[in-house]
């Protein structure tokens, strides 16, 4: 199996009208979509979902942000995944995003950043446990799989 990733379309991005950019560039990019659901998250999720921020000065803040509206919650999967989503989403602040990311597009804020995407194998690992049953996740065939990568890759 391909390495997967927890990316979550955060409410701005929902408000905005911008989940169907970002999944588009994720589609575009060869990514498999293997399991979705749109969602509003309690602040207890939120919690445990940035945990690992438990602490800093922006924590209430980000988990407040998080659970305050629906928010669209996907697993995506490729080879190398983690780290492509992680360079197409931009850097965290979005006046920071490069032009071309998701957030170097669409956002100039440090905390309303449109998308989560796992920063790791174990992150990943972790958040995808937290939104999905195993059942929920789905393997199958995407029909171009064989235009995706050439034979030397
Ligand atoms: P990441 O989303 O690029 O991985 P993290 O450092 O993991 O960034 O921070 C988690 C989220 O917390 C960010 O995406 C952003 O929404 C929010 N955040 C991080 N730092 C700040 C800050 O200094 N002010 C306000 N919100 C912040
Ligand atoms: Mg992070």
């Amino acid at each position: 199996m391909a390495e997967r990733t927890l990316i979550i379309i955060k409410p701005d991005g929902i408000q905005r009208h911008l989940a169907g950019e970002i999944i588009g560039r994720f589609e575009k990019k060869g990514f498999k979509l293997v399991a979705a659901k749109f969602i509003q998250i309690s602040e207890d999720l939120a919690r445990r979902h940035y945990a690992v921020h438990r602490g800093k000065g922006f924590f209430e803040g980000v988990v407040k942000y998080l659970s305050s509206a629906p928010l669209l919650v996907m697993v995506w999967e490729a080879e190398g995944i983690i780290d492509m989503s992680r360079k197409m989403m931009g850097a965290t602040f979005g006046y920071d995003a490069e032009p071309g990311t998701i957030r170097g597009d669409f956002s100039s804020s440090r905390g309303y950043n449109l998308i989560h995407g796992s920063d790791s194998p174990q992150s990943a690992e972790r958040e995808i446990e937290l939104f999905f049953k195993p059942d929920e996740i789905i393997d199958y065939e995407l029909a171009d799989a064989c235009w995706l990568y050439g034979k030397n890759d």
